[in-house]
C-alpha cells in the first residue's frame, strides 16, 4: 500500500460520448491524481503489445480493432493504494456485473468497449507506465506540498 501509480486509460469510446472530464472528476474525488497525461491514437502494434498477455483469447482481434478505432487518453493516476482503489472506481470489467457508482456501471457500452482500463497489479503498473510514459514527463505532485 501507501502511494502508488497506475496505468489509467480512457478508450476510443469515452472519449466519443465525450465524457473525459466526468471520467477525470471521479478520479480527483477518489484522491487519484493525474500526473501524467496524453491523447495517442494507438497504432495497431502498440494496442497488440500493450494486449500482449490477451493474445490467445477469442476476443483479442475486436480489441485491438476497438482500440485503435479512434484516440484514447493515457494518464498515470497517482495516490493512496492507487492500483485496487482505481479498480474499484472502473467497476468490473462486464459493466452489466459492475457495481453501482462505477464508472463501466454508468458509462460502458459493452463488455470490450468498457470506456476505462486500469492496471491490475504494482507488476503490471510499472510496465503498462513505462510502456507509454517516460520518466520525465510524469509530474509527481510533490511540487505541491
Ligand atoms: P480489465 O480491463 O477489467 O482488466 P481484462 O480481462 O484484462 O479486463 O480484459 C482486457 C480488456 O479486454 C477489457 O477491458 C475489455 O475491453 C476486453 N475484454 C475482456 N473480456 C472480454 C470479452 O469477453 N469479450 C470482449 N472483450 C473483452
Ligand atoms: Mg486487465
Amino acid at each position: 500500500m501507501g502511494i502508488e501509480r497506475t496505468l489509467s486509460i480512457i478508450k476510443p469510446d469515452g472519449l466519443q460520448k465525450g465524457i473525459i472530464g466526468k471520467i477525470i472528476s471521479r478520479f480527483e474525488k477518489e484522491g487519484l491524481k493525474p500526473v501524467a497525461a496524453r491523447m495517442a491514437w494507438l497504432s495497431q502494434k502498440e494496442a497488440e503489445g500493450f494486449y500482449a498477455v490477451h493474445r490467445e483469447r477469442p476476443f483479442f482481434k475486436d480489441l485491438v480493432a476497438f482500440m485503435t478505432s479512434g484516440p484514447a487518453l493515457l494518464m498515470v493516476l497517482e495516490g493512496e493504494n492507487a492500483i485496487a482503489k482505481n479498480r474499484e472506481v472502473m467497476g468490473a470489467t462486464d459493466p452489466a456485473k459492475a457495481a453501482a457508482g462505477t464508472i463501466r456501471k454508468d458509462f460502458a457500452t459493452s463488455v470490450e468497449k468498457n470506456t476505462v482500463h486500469g492496471s491490475d497489479s504494482p507488476e503490471t503498473a510499472k510496465g503498462e507506465i513505462a510502456y507509454f510514459f517516460r520518466d520525465t514527463e510524469i509530474f509527481p505532485y510533490a511540487w505541491a506540498r
